[in-house]
């Protein structure tokens, strides 16, 4: 994080907020190499939702975190303040000039560690969140209920937003495999955002009797790609479903040669006929090198699961 320190004169305003981002924003960018692809969190103090700070934000294309509304103040920067004001009091400035002299001495001096403490994101706990894209009526719902819950039916009922847990066995202990069913038709943007930015991995369906729903699914990826800046380190999965349907529109290839090109897995899978389904979800995690994964709480594939790949074979991963 770069620290830079301007000093205000007079009443801090919209005007004065905005020529700030326009000094700094793009430079603090610059170091970690993140081009255009980082997302800006700032809270709803009216400095930061006034109309010429949106239309400079919306002009210069900067993606920011939603705040809800009631949300605290940002803790990282208060942090940093009351450090700052403490260090400045102790040393007692006698007039405004010397205060300002004192002030960026201290910012200064505040020690980077502190700093980077500071903006690290309290883990809140120990969930692995997976989240589920995909056009509407895909099978998403249908191969998350297949999992989870081991049902399939026939029947189409849209879905709004369902999230799903599961223990899980995590580093030779457990955690909670949160698994977020997202709406194939009525996705607020806000909210995939959101989702995209707490997820940990991504299951990314289309049905092989669709070759638009495989379109679908592009801006997805783009989101996904932009957010969190690179796909190297993510599990993605792209699923084609529906692989029992003999009115495929979609050719097997093509999809290879796209999983190729986004650099993430691919595999074929019916949560009708529960073909590949667990695999799938074994597959996702296998893909996650931060941490060691396995749905049985042992940590050891189970006899029946090992004889379930023999049989199906290894799906198709790139
Ligand atoms: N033949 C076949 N049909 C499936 C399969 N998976 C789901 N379906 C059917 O496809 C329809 C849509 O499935 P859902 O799981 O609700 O689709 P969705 O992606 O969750 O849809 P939204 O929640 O609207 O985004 C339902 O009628 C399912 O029965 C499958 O593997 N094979
Ligand atoms: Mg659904």
């Amino acid at each position: 994080m770069d620290r830079t320190t301007g000093v205000i004169e007079g009443n801090m305003n919209a005007a004065k907020y905005r020529d700030i981002l326009n000094e700094n924003i793009f430079q603090s960018a610059l170091e970690p190499r993140l081009g255009q692809r980082f997302t800006f969190q700032q809270d709803n103090d009216p400095k930061h939702t006034a109309k010429i700070t949106k239309e400079w934000l919306q002009n210069n294309s900067v993606t920011i975190l939603d705040w809800p509304r009631q949300s605290p103040d940002l803790n990282p920067i208060e942090h940093l303040w009351r450090d700052l004001k403490m260090a400045v009091h102790q040393r007692s400035p006698s007039n405004l000039t010397e205060m300002e002299r004192i002030c960026k001495e201290e910012w200064q001096r505040i020690p980077k560690s502190r700093t980077q403490k500071a903006v690290k994101m309290p883990e809140q706990s120990n969930d692995y969140r997976v989240v589920v894209f995909g056009a509407g009526g895909v099978g998403k719902s249908s191969l998350v209920l297949r999992f989870v819950k081991g049902t399939f039916r026939d029947t189409y009922i849209p879905t709004i937003e369902d999230t799903y847990r599961q223990v899980i066995s995590c580093d030779k202990s457990v955690c909670t495999l949160q698994i977020t069913d997202t709406t194939g038709s009525h996705q607020f943007p806000a909210m995939q955002r959101l989702s995209i930015s707490k997820g940990h991995a991504f299951i990314l369906v289309f049905s092989v009797t669709s070759k638009q729903s495989i379109e679908e699914l592009k801006p997805i990826y783009q989101q996904i790609l932009q957010i969190k800046g690179s796909i190297e380190s993510i599990p993605v999965m792209l699923v084609g479903n529906k692989c029992d349907e003999t009115q495929r529109e979609v050719d097997t290839k093509e999809v290879e040669a796209l999983a190729k090109e986004w650099k993430c897995a691919f595999m074929e899978t019916s949560a009708k006929m529960n073909y590949n389904v667990k695999e799938l979800f074994q597959e996702l995690l296998n893909l996650e090198k931060r941490r060691n994964m396995s749905l049985n709480i042992d940590g050891k594939r189970s006899s029946k699961q090992k004889r379930a790949e023999k049989i199906k074979g290894k799906c198709s991963l790139m």
